[in-house]
């Protein structure tokens, strides 16, 4: 299996890992750990250090319930950390749904946005993805964190999702995006069961049909923490490591370009695990 390669984004022959940085007080796993900026630097550069290929660097939590926080506060928040990071030599990727931060972070060094709401939060976001012709993670979304789960309804998931990508997909084309800088991903988490989430991830072979590369994001989320409960008692967040370290291994063995994690030392090494393993599976050794 090759690796997808995206123009301007780390290429290597397997699947590549992204290192969250929440510049946020409130995400649910790392809310409040990095909320200066120096302690974000800090960060993004420890994860580099530990295997990261991308820093993802966000100033608004996302976690089911959020508030939205405003343009401004969100741009301080992101931008030093993404102009030091970036100085730094680190590629950088800016999670947000909003295109004037997204201008602004580009403007600081970042090397790609990401946008949890598929294009589809802000209608300017794809005409500055296709202008500053840098690539775009476009993630399945049906509207604000503050009530989505109350949207966690599909006829079939893996459908739903996968023409919905599709069509933002397109949407991201006829913008002027180039199609090869289009990545997508299916929002584990983002208004969607943890049934919703088990069913994308058994199922990424029909998003990868799609012909784009796919990143996962499944890193310390909820349903991880439901299926390793004590009882009622959901497994603690920081506790859910192991276990997205498994998720790394096997979205990689699916074929995913990227997994988004927020510890970066396991997870680097699944995926050369699972690169190993493909390619013994291919060439009969695994050098
Ligand atoms: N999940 C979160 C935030 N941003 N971006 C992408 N592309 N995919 C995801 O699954 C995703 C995301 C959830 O919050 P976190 O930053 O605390 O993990």
């Amino acid at each position: 299996m090759t690796a997808p390669v995206v123009p301007g984004l780390p290429r290597a022959d397997r699947c590549l890992v992204l290192g969250v940085v929440n510049v946020t007080p409130d995400s649910f796993s790392d809310g409040g750990r990095h909320a200066t900026t120096a302690a974000a630097v800090a960060r993004g550069l420890a994860l580099v250090a530990d295997g990261a290929d991308l820093v993802d660097v966000g100033g608004e939590s996302t976690r089911p319930g959020a508030d939205r926080v405003e343009a401004a506060v969100e741009r301080q928040r992101v931008v030093p950390v993404v102009h030091a990071l970036a100085a730094a030599g680190v590629p950088v990727t800016v999670d947000t749904t909003r295109a004037a931060v997204a201008i602004s972070a580009l403007e600081a060094g970042a090397v790609a946005v990401n946008d949890v709401s598929g294009g589809l939060a802000d209608p300017s976001m794809l005409f500055v993805v296709a202008d500053h012709e840098v690539p775009v993670v476009l993630m399945h979304w049906r509207g604000p964190s503050r009530d989505m789960q109350s949207r966690a309804h599909y006829d079939d998931v893996v459908r739903d999702v996968v023409d919905h990508l599709a069509e933002r997909a397109d949407a991201a084309i006829r913008a002027g995006v180039a199609p090869e800088r289009v990545v997508l991903d299916p929002g584990l988490g983002f208004a969607k069961t943890a049934a919703h989430n088990w069913a994308l991830l058994a199922h990424l072979d029909r998003l990868r049909a799609l012909g784009h590369p796919v990143l996962v994001g499944a890193s310390r989320k909820a349903f991880l923490g439901s299926l390793l409960a004590d009882g009622a008692t959901p497994r603690r967040t920081d506790d859910r490591e192991d276990a997205t370290t498994a998720v790394s291994a096997l979205a990689a063995a699916a074929g995913a370009w990227g997994v988004r994690v927020h510890h970066a030392r396991a997870s680097a090494d699944a995926v050369r695990v699972a690169a190993a393993w493909a390619r013994a599976g291919t060439s009969g050794s695994a050098d």
